[in-house]
């Protein structure tokens, strides 16, 4: 287990920059990871609202369905024309409540959105999928002691063959955390992309047996209001929480070079 010094090293950028944000996308560092990015105070308040929302719904998954969301995010689209739909309907609304889950502060994730677009060469802008927009900031929850990912990784690929996820060259995301147990919950992170058989087993069971991979590279135990930025692409996964609820909010970032727009969603 590592606070913000421990297995980070040379290997991690503790500042949101367009250097930071360049070198990530190049895969120069493994994360970029900003202590207090969020007010304490500010994460507790919506950690409160979010395990008490009444859009808290489980991950349509097999293995990680004990992870809870607070509205759908669109992996849970499942490639169903219906669900598709139902999601870009409620994204705008969605964003709206998350917004106000943090009002009068400024949501972290909305926080996030603007830096992305003054740094990024490119600029910056939600993700919109056959001409519609979509979700940000699906807040996640663990709960205690049962709820953990598995060594795995994300795509949009995976999730959707609209023309706008053509040509992503690295995908990143963005974890803001908002409530973590003293024990448990840590963020492990590889160095690399799956194997094209860990693919398959991911794609089937939603991630890997830990007990198959090596030993992640870093082992993070994030503090509330800590931002934390990583290649989704590369291997990574959460450990179960010891003692308490851990929840985040989460946005994935598509990046098609520094002169084009980075594209974010949930
Ligand atoms: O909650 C976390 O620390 C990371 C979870 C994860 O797998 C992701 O954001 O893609
Ligand atoms: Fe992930």
């Amino acid at each position: 287990m590592s606070g913000a010094t421990g297995t980070e090293g040379s290997d991690f950028s503790h500042e949101l920059s367009r250097e930071s944000l360049l070198r990530l996308a190049r895969r120069e560092i493994g994360a970029i990871h900003v202590p207090g990015f969020c007010p304490q105070g500010v994460a507790e308040q919506a950690a409160r609202k979010a395990l008490q929302h009444d859009a808290l719904g489980n991950y349509h998954k097999k293995h990680t369905s004990t992870v809870g969301r607070v509205h759908m995010p669109h992996i849970d689209t499942a490639w169903n024309a219906e669900k598709i739909s139902r999601y870009h309907d409620a994204a705008l609304p969605s964003i709206h409540d998350v917004r106000s889950m943090f009002a009068p502060h400024l949501s972290p994730i909305d926080h996030v959105r603007l830096l992305l677009q003054e740094y990024w060469p490119g600029g910056a802008n939600l993700l919109r999928l056959r001409g519609r927009p979509c979700y940000i900031g699906a807040l996640r929850v663990f709960q205690p002691t049962t709820s953990t990912f598995y060594p795995h990784n994300d795509h949009i690929s995976q999730e959707t063959d609209a023309p706008e996820s053509h040509g992503v060259v690295e995908q990143l995301v963005a974890n803001v955390y908002l409530r973590v147990p003293d024990e448990g919950g840590d963020l492990q992170l590889w160095r690399r992309d799956p194997t094209p058989a860990e693919t398959r087993t991911i794609l089937e069971v939603e991630g890997l047996d830990p007990d198959s991979v090596e030993p992640p590279v870093h082992v993070i135990h994030p503090q509330a209001g800590d931002l934390i930025i990583f290649s989704s692409q590369m291997l990574h996964a959460v450990t179960p929480a010891r003692d308490g609820h851990r929840v985040g909010m989460a946005a994935f970032i598509a990046c098609k070079g520094p002169d084009e727009p980075l594209l974010y969603w949930s």
